[in-house]
């Protein structure tokens, strides 16, 4: 049976060590502030009283700590304890931070997996939860089905800082869509239509639009920009979104920047072209 140490028992870190106890592992559990997640000792989970303690056992550690500077305060004392131990970082990160840590790993020979987490703590366990996992290669294998407790896990490459970069990037996405969302609904409930009503359209039409986003990758990555909608009528259109959201006392700062990207594709003679073309104002070609 695969020992394993989790460090860290905030929302994520305790749902991560449920479902190894769970799934029948024997985990040892620690948190910075004391007796967090009390529901874990009834599963069975061994409270260590430091991170030392935690790990002494363990052939794989799991981290889920705050962020990068958290997780740094808590491995560095820990490098020549984790020597020979496999090292599963799921603290949302830079790729530059996993890389990082991938070589300050690799210095005291500890077997570095850096992971990206696209679920909610409640997701843990479920069908929909799905973990990015790039670095050490042979380590994931080794550990991938207790690694699939979590969710589903995907090896998306040994460069290290694969997965968070995968991570963020589809987090951006979420952002995207979520400001969107709150954007629309605070119009809708000017106009006095509550925002659960609203859902009711707006989900439906969100899905929707989310069906052309693969037409869109693939005009960015062959650089045909025809097709869609062109720039030219949706820049004009986007005049009557910002006025709506003016009127409606609603924040402007997501449309007019949509607005200045597509203003800027187009004074470039680029108004025939798809919204595939914002990309190379989002990232400009070098
Ligand atoms: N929760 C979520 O929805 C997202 C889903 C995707 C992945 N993220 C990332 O997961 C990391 C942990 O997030 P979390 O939700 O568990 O966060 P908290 O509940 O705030 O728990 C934070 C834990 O970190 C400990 N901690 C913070 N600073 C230190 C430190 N300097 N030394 C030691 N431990 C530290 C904190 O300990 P304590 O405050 O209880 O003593 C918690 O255990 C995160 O990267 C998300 O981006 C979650």
């Amino acid at each position: 049976m695969t020992r394993i140490a989790m460090l860290g028992l905030g929302a994520m870190g305790s749902e991560l060590a449920r479902v190894q106890l769970e799934g029948g592992a024997s985990v040892a559990v620690w948190n910075r502030t004391p007796g967090k997640a009390p529901s874990l000792d009834a599963l069975g989970a061994t409270r260590a009283a430091t991170p030392d303690d935690a790990i002494r056992d363990a052939d794989l550690v799991v981290v889920c700590l705050s962020n990068d500077d958290a997780t740094r305060a808590v491995l560095d004392p820990l490098a020549t304890r984790l020597r020979g131990k496999t090292l599963v970082n799921l603290t949302n990160g830079t790729p530059a931070q996993a890389r990082r840590m991938a070589r300050w790993a690799s210095d005291h020979d500890v077997r570095y997996v850096d992971g990206g987490i696209m679920a909610t703590p409640e997701m843990i366990g479920a069908p929909h939860a799905l973990v990015l996992y790039a670095g050490d290669a042979a380590a994931f294998e080794q550990h991938r089905d207790v690694l699939a407790r979590f969710g589903a896990p995907r090896f998306v490459g040994d460069d290290p800082g694969r997965a968070a970069l995968l991570d963020l990037a589809l987090l951006t996405g979420m952002c995207g869509l979520f400001a969107g969302a709150l954007q629309a609904i605070a119009m809708a409930r000017h106009g006095g239509v509550a925002a659960e009503e609203f859902a009711g359209l707006l989900v439906p039409w969100l899905h929707a639009m989310n069906g052309l986003v693969p037409a869109i990758a693939t005009s960015v990555d062959t650089r045909r920009f025809e097709g869609g909608s062109s720039l030219a009528m949706q820049v004009l259109a986007l005049d009557n979104l910002i006025e709506a959201s003016r009127e409606s006392g609603t924040d402007t700062t997501l449309l007019t920047t949509m607005q200045g990207w597509m203003r800027a594709c187009v004074d470039a003679g680029h108004g025939a072209d798809d919204l595939g073309r914002l990309i190379d104002v989002i990232r400009p070609v070098s």
